[in-house]
């Protein structure tokens, strides 16, 4: 059995007597002594049986933090105290007793049979002393046991017979959690139950590899009310629930359970996320999950997991990132019977009706839009899967009980593939309906709009993001507002149902061109639609240039979910930028407009406006405290003297 000692963090508690578990309560000298002397942590000599006996009451513990990052240099000098003790107590018995036997006489056999107990003693002391430079020097030898990296090492303290006789098992990674909070703020599709692929995915994958696996997707509180049972716990993160994440990794460790954080968030920011967890993996994490679990298992070095951040005697440490996957095939289809979602027993839209069943059908997009941040994690270079396996998983999906979301980016990038499976779709009559995400251009190809009505797609979710032609050119996004009012208008003819999104507070944004957006999606009768603010997210451009103008408001993460003013923008004052979304909100979702769809027998629209309505208002209610603040920020800045402003 390996036991791996990690050194801690440089302000690591430590105990007057001994050192702290990483994430465990502490432990006393009492708890080490009681067996034979054969380990050392820190400058401790310990008994096997005492790290035996710890790690049974706190299974997963099985990692010491050693305090100091001087570790190995402490162990050797506490090795050779103790060999200049004992050699010293040696020189000195020997001395003794060669007096005392030189003063023995016939009748003292008692004191000769205490003399020569002594003399054994004293050379198992020598024994014991020597046993441990062994140890020492073993674990300093590069090959057996493992030397992983200058400060990490892992100790063979014992045989592995000794250890499994004494602890009752080995401690490896064997049962996993992949957590994704749910967002515990209010936002535009906070009764929509979906959670990302990625916790799902990761826990298939281990479950295949033999582990016992499971995927959870709840609230922050629902998640620390329960006790999973896991000897490895992985977080799933966007910006707006890294926070959450956080509290969850922090959690965890304090049970003692090693955690691992991944996602589109810490992949960009893994320095904060290791204050909270002990790994990080970047970017995509189907390569480098498994192999970090068989490093912690002791089967390879830390440095060997594509995309792994970790610690390391207090020095960041950073493996060079996985290449994307390039054969999407290859991967297993999300087994949703893994997922926990709590009290919530299905995933999709609020009320009765079909489940959701969420599948992504490729991964990256060409395009380079400045806010987003879907090609710094999953690359420009679009990957798709096969039609074959495309058709394979959706085909274990009864369309009477499911309908199924698209979770790609860009569903229409590759037009030809798109239409190889919209065909086959219809062709095997899978008879599911069915929403994604497209660029506008979708339109400019009428045989691939027509196709995709006939296989069952009843809503498509758009990124227009502006009708403002200098916006669209400012955000890269490569596409023109007579693009925008053709798609609408070719959409709503093939009677598809228009989510469209837009964004306010570009540089080239003004008040009065927010107000025309709001009346061209009206006029255009968008049938839903969100008017998000834009957000730095980290790993996009617009984040780098923000950073690099001093233009964040704050890193208040969990408000990082595009309905907050995060930056400081040009054409508004950030209170402006806000109340421009509020009023877009209101207008596009007011009682008059939302009749006006249920007149038009646009019934779906109606639900989802009245549904928008009133998530709306109650967004304004629960965000009383921000709003407030934010209103009070410009009149702070309104009553600053100008001069005041351009010296601070
Ligand atoms: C489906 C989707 C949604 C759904 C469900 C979202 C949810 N539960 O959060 C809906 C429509 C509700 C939604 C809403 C929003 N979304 Co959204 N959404 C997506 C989308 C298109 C697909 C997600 C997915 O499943 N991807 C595929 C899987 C395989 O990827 P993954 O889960 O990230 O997992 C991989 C890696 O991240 C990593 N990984 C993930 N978890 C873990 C854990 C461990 C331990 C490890 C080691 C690795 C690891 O390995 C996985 C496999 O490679 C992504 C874009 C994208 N391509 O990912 C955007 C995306 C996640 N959304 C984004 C945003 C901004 C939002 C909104 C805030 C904005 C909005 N449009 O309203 C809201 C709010 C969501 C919220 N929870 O607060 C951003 C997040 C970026 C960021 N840094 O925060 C993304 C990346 C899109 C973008 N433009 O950049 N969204
Ligand atoms: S916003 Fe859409 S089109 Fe633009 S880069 Fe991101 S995923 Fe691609």
């Amino acid at each position: 059995m390996l036991i791996e000692l990690t050194p801690g963090p440089r302000d690591s508690p430590v105990v007057e007597e001994g050192h702290l578990f990483e994430g465990a309560p502490a432990f006393s000298l009492s708890d080490l002594r009681g067996g034979d002397a054969m380990g050392v942590v820190g400058d401790l000599v310990v008994s096997i049986k005492g790290i035996t006996d710890i790690l049974r009451r706190n299974e997963s513990a099985a990692r010491i933090a050693l305090a100091a990052p001087d570790a190995t240099a402490r162990i050797a000098a506490s090795i050779a105290r103790l060999e200049q003790t004992v050699n010293a107590a040696a020189d000195a018995t020997e001395k003794l007793l060669r007096k005392l036997e030189g003063n023995l006489t016939s009748g003292s056999e008692d004191l000769a049979s205490s003399l020569a107990s002594f003399r054994r003693a004293s050379a198992d002391a020598e024994k014991v002393a020597a046993g441990l430079r062994e140890i020492f020097e073993t674990r300093q030898r590069p090959h057996e046991p493992r030397l992983l990296t200058n400060h990490t090492y892992t100790y063979t303290l014992y045989s592995s017979q000794t250890y499994h006789a004494d602890s009752g098992g080995p401690q490896m990674i064997e049962r996993i959690t992949i957590i994704e909070p749910r967002s515990d703020r209010l936002h535009i599709f906070s009764r929509f139950e979906l959670p990302r692929l990625g916790a799902v995915l990761l826990a298939t994958i281990m479950r295949d590899r033999g582990y016992e696996a499971q995927a959870l997707y709840m609230s922050t509180r629902d998640i620390l009310a329960r006790t999973p049972t896991a000897d490895l716990v992985g977080i799933s993160t966007i910006t707006a629930t890294a926070p959450s994440a956080y509290s969850i990794g922090d959690a965890f460790r304090a049970r003692g359970i090693p955690v691992v954080f991944g996602g589109p968030h810490v992949t960009f920011m893994p320095e904060e996320a290791l204050a909270h967890g002990d790994y990080c993996i970047t970017g995509e994490g189907e390569t480098g999950f498994p192999l970090l679990v068989e490093a912690l298992n002791g089967k390879r070095s830390l440095s060997e997991v594509p995309g792994l951040v970790w610690r390391e005697n207090g020095a960041l440490r950073r493996n060079p990132p996985a290449a994307p996957i390039e054969d999407l095939d290859s991967l297993p289809f999300p087994d949703f019977s893994l997922l926990v979602m709590g009290g919530r027993a299905r995933m999709g839209g609020p009320g009765p009706g079909r489940a959701t069943i969420p599948i992504q059908t490729s991964r990256g997009c060409p395009f380079d839009c400045s806010f987003c941040s879907v090609t710094g994690m999953f690359g420009r270079r679009y990957r798709h899967r096969s039609t074959a396996n495309i058709i394979a998983e959706l085909s274990r999906y009864n369309p009477r009980e499911k309908i199924i979301f698209f979770y790609d980016d860009n569903f229409t990038a590759n037009r030809a593939k798109t239409k190889e499976l919209l065909r086959e779709m219809i062709r095997l009559e899978l008879g599911f309906e069915w929403s994604t995400q497209v660029r506008a251009d979708v339109a400019n190809d009428p045989e691939l709009l027509d196709l995709m009505g006939r296989a069952g797609c009843s809503a498509l979710y758009i990124g227009f993001e502006s009708v403002d032609p200098q916006a669209l050119k400012e955000m890269r996004k490569s596409q023109t507002v007579e693009e925008i009012r053709w798609a609408v208008r070719q959409i709503r003819r093939a009677k598809i149902h228009i989510h469209g999104m837009f964004v306010f507070g570009f540089d080239s944004d003004t008040p009065e061109k927010t107000r025309a957006t709001v009346r061209f999606a009206m006029k255009e009768k968008i049938d839903s639609a969100q008017f998000l603010i834009l957000t730095p997210l980290p790993g996009s451009d617009f984040y780098t240039q923000m950073q690099a103008e001093g233009r964040l408001l704050d890193t208040a993460w969990d408000t990082y979910d595009a309905h907050h003013v995060k930056f400081r923008p040009v054409g508004f004052s950030p209170w402006e930028l806000q109340l421009a979304q509020i009023r877009a909100h209101a207008r596009f979702y007011s009682p008059l407009q939302i009749l006006r769809r249920l007149l038009r027998g646009r019934v779906a629209s109606f639900v989802i406006a009245v549904y928008a309505h009133s998530i709306s208002k109650r967004w304004l209610r629960e965000e009383r405290g921000y709003l407030r603040l934010l209103r009070a920020g410009q009149r702070m800045l309104r009553s600053t003297p100008r001069g005041a402003l351009a010296s601070s």
